[in-house]
């Protein structure tokens, strides 16, 4: 049977830089991006070589890109930066010290009550040196496997940054996640101790932490350190043999803590990912390697310049927050800024309200945020002054372009360039996007392969469809920042990601590739539908329906039927009052028939007000598939943002 996916949706719409957008660009010039792309294609060596001397190296590699097949090698077991030593801790403030950056503003951070923090580069080295003081005095080192489990307060980032001071491996797990999914990481992991906090602000109240913490390691002898953050003032259990609080341990702490060098494939962290079936994969990422994807890719794809003021709103507890709140951006001297809470608390124009106090230049989103602004107004948006920023970006999930256009007018007023990047905890670093200063931007599409990124579409025999059709994403070369396994499972790493095609990376994506060379993905491959034989893409059926006024987020899953194989079953959250939408679930039908076709017409529509979603935004369809055939949930729920979702669901009504 054919692989290939019928990608239905149009966009023509096509947004290139500005003139003054481009010469102000740090590389606003087609040849020079051109000439850089083809060597970082031609040879990777030479390119990737010249990006890692920019990095301070305790030693310098010997070596770029090792293996079976020396510099050409391809495939899981490549090497990168052989022979050198690096600390990423270094890279991040060390080496601004000597430099004007010492006193620049490397941290803004905002509680959730409007409490303010901020850390110049010199003073974030010292908190950070003392910390990792504090580590190494309660028997933690090289190799150690750390847990985090923080609110987003700085100590998040100065954690993650004395683990790699020291050389421990550090696991970063969400602060929303239950004591069960952080017993699970802390034990695959076999972590020696846990960072974490008394709780944390969300939507005006406070979060415990660390009562999760001691239900996850009741059962854990390895766990010999808890230490607590005191951010909050609830009351909280307390086993003196174990439990620390940072606060009494840094009293009298040296500030000096050399960087332990660290050879180039060493693991930096663990980052637990879930897949769509089974338990969670804990995704191994290597030192230099990461570094230096995570230091270009925040360089080229959000232009950074010296006095740019960069917000990523993402959590720490996700890659997107390992990448481009702490190492990216640190690794460039950015001034960065850093929120605790809700984006609606105490308010819906939150966001707004921070970027207008602190001057955000650029703003980094995801589109689930995005579809939520929308839904609260453009009122909030208006009512601040945004005219600091200067670009915008996204990431985690394809974005629809009513909700792309809508960031650009309402938030970009128009002049910012939006930059989608795809990219996954696996790939480290961004893969396909825009360069700001060079690119012509499309909703809907992350565009262009980043330097050194080799992407294709292919189909299951590994032929590379037609331009235009849908097919899978695939990746052939190498590229530093690659995942370097599964935490204790080689063979679930060598089959999940290495064993559609040979020595070529499967991300799970679909997409296709329009005549431009743009790139467009249209979801995960196990969302694919098949309706009387189409294949079909979940998020072009969506962007359909939320292209109607009506409707404001819409997730799309098939159920078996007899007569197709499988029918559309659309669930839609309607702008406004539950009630109208369902007077226009027959509109909606016929609204998506006539976007794409008769054979994308949803059998049934049903009206919700929330849908599932993982903690990061991405709405969990496996669960809605199992809703729409009337099964039972028997799946994992764990990573489930809110679980009296489901029953909402299964009882809600038809139309
Ligand atoms: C960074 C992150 C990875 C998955 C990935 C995609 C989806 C991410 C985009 C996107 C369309 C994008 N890491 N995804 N970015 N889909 N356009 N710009 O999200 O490991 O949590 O998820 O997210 O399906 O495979 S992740």
């Amino acid at each position: 049977m054919s692989q290939e996916i019928e990608s239905v949706l149009a966009e023509s719409r096509a947004f290139p830089p500005s003139d003054s957008f481009r010469a102000a660009a740090r590389l606003g010039d087609g040849d020079e991006y051109a000439r850089l792309h083809k060597q970082s294609i031609e040879d990777p060596s030479a390119f990737w070589g010249g990006v890692a001397k920019e990095l301070p190296w305790l030693r310098p590699f010997d070596e770029v890109l090792t293996g079976p097949d020396g510099a050409q090698s391809r495939g899981p077991g490549v090497e990168w930066f052989r022979g050198g030593e690096i600390n990423a801790s270094h890279v991040c403030l060390d080496q601004h010290l000597d430099t004007e950056r010492a006193n620049k503003t490397a941290l803004i951070w905002e509680g959730e009550p409007g409490d303010n923090r901020t850390f110049t580069y010199a003073e974030l080295h010292t908190e950070v040196c003392r910390f990792a003081n504090v580590l190494k005095a309660r028997g933690i080192g090289k190799g150690d496997r750390v847990a985090i489990y923080m609110p987003m307060i700085p100590e998040a980032a100065m954690a993650m940054l004395a683990c790699a001071r020291i050389g421990a491996i550090h696991s970063v797990v969400f602060g929303g996640f239950s004591a069960a999914s952080l017993q699970d990481r802390i034990a695959d992991g076999d972590c020696c101790a846990v960072i974490t906090a008394d709780g944390g602000w969300r939507r005006g109240s406070v979060l415990p932490l660390k009562p999760a913490v001691d239900e996850a390691i009741k059962d854990q002898p390895r766990v010999k350190t808890v230490l607590c953050v005191k951010r909050t003032e609830n009351a909280v259990a307390w086993d003196p043999a174990r439990d620390v609080w940072l606060h009494e341990a840094l009293e009298g702490v040296d500030a000096e803590c050399a960087p332990e060098p660290m050879q180039s494939e060493d693991v930096l962290f663990l980052l637990y990912t879930s897949g769509s079936t089974g338990k969670p994969k804990g995704i191994v990422h290597s030192t230099a390697g990461y570094l230096v994807g995570a230091y270009l890719s925040t360089k080229y794809v959000f232009d950074l310049q010296e006095d740019d003021v960069y917000w990523c709103t993402a959590d720490v507890g996700w890659i997107t927050g390992h990448s481009y709140i702490v190492y990216g951006p640190l690794a460039n001297g950015a001034t960065m800024v850093m929120y605790e809470g809700a984006p609606n608390a105490p308010h819906e124009g939150r966001f707004w309200e921070l970027c207008e106090k602190h001057g955000v230049t650029i703003f980094y989103t995801a589109p689930t945020a995005i579809r939520a602004f929308m839904k609260w107004g453009d009122e909030h948006v208006e009512r601040h002054d945004l005219s600091k920023l200067r670009l915008l970006g996204t990431v985690g999930e394809p974005i629809n372009p009513s909700a792309w256009m809508w960031y650009r007018d309402k938030v970009g007023g128009g002049r910012c360039p939006i930059v989608d990047t795809w990219w996954q905890t696996e790939t480290g670093s961004i893969m396909l996007t825009p360069i700001p200063g060079v690119s012509a931007t499309k909703p809907g599409s992350a565009t262009l392969p980043f330097f050194g990124v080799d992407a294709v579409i292919l189909d299951e025999e590994g032929r590379e469809v037609p331009d235009g059709m849908g097919g899978l994403l695939a990746l052939r070369r190498p590229w530093p920042s690659m995942l370097r396994g599964i935490w204790g499972d080689e063979k679930r790493f060598l089959e999940t990601y290495w064993s559609k095609w040979p020595l070529t990376y499967f991300p799970g994506d679909g997409a296709r590739k329009d005549a431009e060379g743009n790139f467009w993905i249209l979801g995960r491959v196990d969302d694919v539908l098949n309706v009387s034989g189409h294949r079909l893409s979940t998020m072009e059926i969506e962007s359909a329906l939320v292209s109607h006024d009506a409707v404001v987020e819409a997730a799309v899953v098939a159920r078996p039927d007899d007569l197709t194989g499988e029918a559309i079953v659309a669930f839609v959250i309607p702008q406004g009052e539950a009630g109208e939408a369902e007077a226009v679930a027959q509109a909606l039908k016929d609204h998506v028939a006539q976007e794409i076709g008769k054979l994308a017409r949803p059998a049934e529509i049903r009206v919700t007000t929330r849908l599932p979603k993982t903690r990061s935004g991405k709405i969990m369809r496996r669960l809605l598939r199992a809703i729409a055939a009337g099964e039972e949930i028997t799946q994992d729920t764990t990573t489930l943002e809110d679980s009296t979702i489901l029953d909402e669901l299964r009882s809600g009504p038809k139309a």
